[in-house]
């Protein structure tokens, strides 16, 4: 009922906008507070009992249970394709209207987790006797996490499939990043809304959304009639009649806004904060541990050290890579590009499985750290158990096809994942000077300070190639 009402109150808010002053409408707009603020307030009480009733609750095809939306979160949720940010809005926005009717308080508002001011989990969170904990992160501190890309000037495009897409580059970094660092549930997409630390995290890059348009510099959603905004719109069966998601500019549609719609800057974040890996010097290249010739496969094993593979080209290759770095890019082109790492057959292993880390994955690092241009031109990608998992999910379905009455996780439980990342970019930003060898650098990133050693990739066949139709 309460939806309802919002419903109509934002419904009736917005048709009067032309008539009513601002004030008017602001007065409407529920208003999410960062952690620190909201956690000082009697509404964090409510949203503790909340979580609590919901994790009680044993209907799982119940919205009023905590594991109905875990699993409408898997079934549902577009990762890696367009939609992402739309989908999650409504996900967040269906699921605070939830807590505010189980809490019985009609203040209630999800709260945002501002890592890029507060980089450690808060506290909390990591209460043992709050429904707010779990046992299972095997990270805190998601510092590593802490990129700029998505805020570049650059990006001023929107929706997955085009170049410098803002959706596209905050899915990767920070959102994948902050997943990879906590681990545990997080750090799967299959469960991560388990971890009560899921919703403050969306809440966050829900806001980062908002402060990316506000921003303007010519930032600009898709007009409204765009086929972009009937993507999925469905969260389960126990949800419906509340309004479609999708909005022109801002979250007012919705009837909320953040108290903080300001896109981060290394200017203005904390110091920890600016080591983040966009504009920061770029690493130092970890010593060779294995080579591999261009266009052939090899198995490779990620621990928790960083790892250089050197791939060996020879003339003939060099001269193909020349060729097609002088190649125009297709107009539009969403494919992968001529030239690309490959990561075919990736399997985490049990340790792997517990997240807390990832990988940068950068092409031709110089071989100190700080000498050549900021980490950002060299920067391919990342690998860690989020990605991973999604990448599982994804070949999980495609195996599902024409195999009925068999569970999608069961399923794409087997699967080896393939990872591409496209190098044509990197290739054409730093002009190697030699194309005798390409070096590809894994940099192993971490969520705590003393993370457990061993293998926690493996990877059947690691290659660099070229486009084989080309
Ligand atoms: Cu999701």
């Amino acid at each position: 009922m309460i939806s309802r009402r919002r419903f109509l109150q934002s419904t009736v808010s917005l048709a009067l906008v032309p008539l009513l002053p601002r004030v008017a409408l602001s007065a409407s707009l529920s208003v999410r507070p960062s952690w620190q603020v909201f956690c000082l307030t009697p509404q964090f009480q409510s949203f503790c009992n909340a979580v609590a009733a919901m994790k009680v609750n044993k209907d799982d095809t119940n919205p009023n249970n905590w594991a109905y939306w875990v699993e409408t979160h898997r079934a549902n949720c577009p990762h890696g394709v367009s939609y992402f940010l739309s989908w999650h809005r409504g996900f967040i926005y269906r699921f605070e209207a939830k807590l505010r009717e189980i809490s019985g308080d009609p203040s209630l508002v999800l709260p945002y987790w501002n890592y890029y001011d507060a980089p450690n989990i808060p506290p909390e969170f990591l209460d043992p006797s709050s429904p707010l904990y779990r046992s299972d992160r095997a990270g805190t501190d998601v510092t590593g996490a802490l990129s700029y890309d998505a805020f570049a000037d650059t990006v001023i495009r929107f929706q997955r499939g085009k170049t410098h897409a803002f959706e596209t580059i905050v899915e990767s970094r920070p959102h994948n990043l902050v997943h990879n660092l906590i681990g545990g549930a997080m750090g799967s997409i299959r469960i991560s809304p388990r971890d009560p630390v899921f919703w403050v995290h969306h809440a966050n890059i829900d806001r980062l959304w908002v402060a990316w348009l506000k921003a303007g510099g010519g930032r600009k959603e898709p007009l409204t009639t765009n086929t972009y905004w009937s993507g999925n719109n469905y969260y389960g069966a126990g949800v419906d009649g509340m309004p479609r998601v999708w909005t022109a500019d801002t979250t007012t549609y919705l009837g909320y806004q953040y108290d903080n719609e300001t896109m981060p800057s290394q200017s203005t974040t904390s110091v920890m904060a600016a080591s983040a890996l966009a504009t920061s010097a770029a690493p130092q290249r970890p010593a060779t541990r294995v080579s591999v010739p261009f266009g052939t496969s090899r198995p490779l094993s990620l621990d928790e050290q960083s790892m250089n593979v050197d791939v060996a080209l020879s003339a003939t290759d060099a001269a193909r890579v020349r060729s097609l770095m002088l190649r125009p890019a297709a107009a539009g082109s969403t494919d992968n590009g001529p030239v690309r790492v490959v990561l075919d057959g990736v399997h985490l292993t049990g340790l792997g499985q517990k997240g807390g880390y990832f990988y940068n994955v950068y092409l031709n690092l110089p071989a100190q750290g700080g000498a050549g241009k900021a980490a950002g031109a060299y920067l391919l990608g990342s690998v860690g158990a989020f990605e991973i998992s999604v990448a599982q999910m994804k070949a999980g379905m495609k195996g599902m096809q024409g195999m009925q009455g068999m569970a999608g996780s069961a399923a794409s439980q087997g699967h080896g994942a393939r990872l591409i990342f496209p190098a044509t970019d990197v290739l054409q930003r730093i002009w190697p000077d030699s194309l005798d060898k390409l070096t590809v650098s894994f940099v192993r990133v971490d969520g705590s300070k003393h993370p457990t050693k061993g293998v926690v990739v493996r990877v059947d066949g690691f290659r660099v190639e070229a486009d084989p139709s080309l």
